[in-house]
């Protein structure tokens, strides 16, 4: 309350009357209470993006677009989403993380971000910009890791990549190699497995369009595993709540 004011009436100043000092004090308490409260909404903002996050990724899957700068990230973001996010043929065409919900036949709403493309020797001032746009990445759910399959170098790109993705902690994401840009390459649109059956490799041109609905399968593939998996976890949790 303000019965402050009373008590402070009365003339205890010494410079200036006591209406100037009464005004300093107020000023203090809103100053605190603004503080205090800014604090709090700072903290209810971060609790519900947290929430938002741990929703997004319980209900849909998320699926992030990395890979080598120039190896057409963009353009398959373009062409899954139907969005107009700006490809181009130079370096770092992309500067930040961009997220569209996409719907993918038999997988249901999924998730697709576009991030900054990684170049070897990136110099150290960039890393920890590109780190925290990267920091994303780490939470999806799956890595399509985007390769042009043109590039005499493609190798060595790959592997540059996955240097960063293990030094951003994201090594553990499950990931899905897409050769893109066959179209500039005597390679067919197709699909490739392991002796697991798992896809390894979807080969596309993000440009014509050859080998992305079986691309899309392969979403839907990782969202009807992530399904599973979600599955088997709320059986655990009923099975430790009950006996
Ligand atoms: N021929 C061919 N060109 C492609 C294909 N996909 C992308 N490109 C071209 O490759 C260049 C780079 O494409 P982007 O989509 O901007 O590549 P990015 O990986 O997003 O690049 P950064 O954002 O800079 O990391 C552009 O000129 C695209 O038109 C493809 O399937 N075939
Ligand atoms: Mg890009």
């Amino acid at each position: 309350g303000w019965s402050h004011l009373e008590r402070q009436r009365g003339g205890l100043g010494k410079t200036g009357g006591p209406g100037e000092k009464q005004i300093e004090l107020d000023r203090r308490l809103i100053g605190s209470r603004v503080r205090l409260l800014r604090g709090k909404l700072e903290q209810l903002r971060r609790r519900r993006q947290v929430q938002r996050r741990a929703r997004v990724r319980r209900e849909v899957l998320s699926v992030s677009l990395v890979g080598y700068t120039n190896a057409g990230k963009t353009t398959l973001f373009n062409a899954l989403t139907n969005a107009r996010a700006l490809a181009a043929d130079r370096l770092f065409a992309t500067l930040d993380t961009t997220t569209r919900r996409v719907w993918v036949p038999d997988a249901g709403e999924v998730v697709v971000s576009d991030t900054v493309g990684f170049i070897r020797d990136l110099p150290h001032t960039l890393v920890a910009a590109f780190r925290a746009t990267l920091e994303e990445t780490v939470h999806a759910d799956v890595l399509l890791h985007v390769v042009d399959a043109a590039s005499p170098v493609r190798e060595a790109q790959t592997e540059q990549v996955n240097a960063v993705l293990k030094e951003i902690g994201a090594d553990q994401v499950p990931q899905l190699l897409v050769w893109n840009k066959i179209d500039r390459t005597p390679l067919l649109p197709g699909v490739e497995r392991d002796e697991c059956g798992s896809i390894r490799r979807v080969r596309v041109s993000a440009r014509t369009g050859a080998g992305l609905e079986m691309l899309r399968d392969a979403i839907a593939e990782a969202a009807k595993r992530k399904g599973a998996t979600r599955g088997a976890a709320i059986d655990q949790a009923h099975f430790l709540q009950t006996h």
